[in-house]
């Protein structure tokens, strides 16, 4: 969250400087049992070779804007390039993720939706060009409920009560082979901005890429997915909104295209191995 403060609403804005720091990464997946790390940009450290997480440049924990909606950086975060290792993950098992800063889980006040996609990569993950990637969205949660915060509480506000960590199933008839995960949350704090960089909205995107190597029995495949670059319509009403008037935002519609195949949003709510 990088962002000057040039609109009328400067003391609201500078409420949430203090989180100005890394706060977009995948810092651990879990799958099938096993524990990877995830990738640090601020690290200082060299990019393992044997994870799956995909690299990216995001130094800084800096998100993607509206601006950035229909652009490639969109697909796997700035600087995106894909990971060596695709994680071996049974179909219809969970993966978790887990979303970490410098020393904590997600900033609560960045309120918002977690979604979740999955695209074939029709041979080794670690070699497919990213911009070719077509992908099916198949989990969602947006708001929750009007508890606790005057926002509300949303999916991000779940991650951050499962100890910064969001669950997602593969769906258990899906044909194996390689798959790119992309795990994204939209933070909405600063949705109601429209001026600079944040023209139209000052809605936050932070994706992150991770791939798999699906196995088991499936028989599914994954025909009718899209490009990330045609998920979003930068000014569409669910990136365009002031969270702080209400808590109540029971009209609240998910971004991004519908849920794959009839899949209802069934987000997994424990994580056993
Ligand atoms: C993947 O492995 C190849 C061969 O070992 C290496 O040259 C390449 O740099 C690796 N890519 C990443 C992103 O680590
Ligand atoms: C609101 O959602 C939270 C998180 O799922 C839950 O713990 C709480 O019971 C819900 N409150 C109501 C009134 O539904
Ligand atoms: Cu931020």
């Amino acid at each position: 969250m990088m962002f000057r403060s040039t609109s009328a609403s400067v003391l609201l804005l500078s409420s949430f400087a203090s989180f100005a720091y890394g706060h977009s990464h995948v810092n651990d997946i879990w799958a099938d049992g096993d524990h990877y790390d995830g990738w640090d940009p601020n690290a200082g450290s060299p990019y393992p070779n044997n994870i799956p997480a995909w690299y990216t440049t995001n130094l800084g924990g800096n998100p993607l804007y509206p601006i950035d909606a229909n652009q490639p950086q969109i697909i796997c975060a700035k600087g995106g390039s894909n990971a060596n290792l695709s994680a071996p993950v049974t179909a219809g098992a969970e993966i978790r993720l887990r979303w970490w800063q410098v020393n904590v889980a997600w900033p609560t006040s960045h309120h918002g939706p977690v979604i979740d996609y999955l695209a074939p990569c029709n041979g080794p993950c670690s070699e497919v060009d990213m911009t070719t990637l077509k992908f099916v969205k198949i989990d969602e949660r947006g708001w929750i409920n009007n508890t606790v915060f005057d926002e509300g509480y949303w999916a991000s506000d779940e991650l951050i009560a499962d100890d910064g960590s969001w669950n997602v199933r593969i769906p258990g008839d899906l044909a194996p082979g390689e798959y790119v995960l992309r795990q994204e949350i939209i933070a909405l704090h600063i949705a109601f901005t429209g001026t600079g960089p944040y023209s139209p909205s000052g809605a936050e995107f932070y994706p992150q890429c991770v791939s798999l190597k699906v196995e088991g029995k499936g028989t599914k495949t994954i025909d009718d997915g899209v490009q990330a670059t045609t998920f979003y319509r930068s000014d569409e009403p669910g990136l365009m909104l002031n969270i702080h008037t209400k808590s109540d935002h029971a009209d609240y519609v998910i971004p991004g295209p519908a849920l794959w195949g009839g899949l209802g949003s069934k987000k997994a709510r424990s994580f056993t191995t």
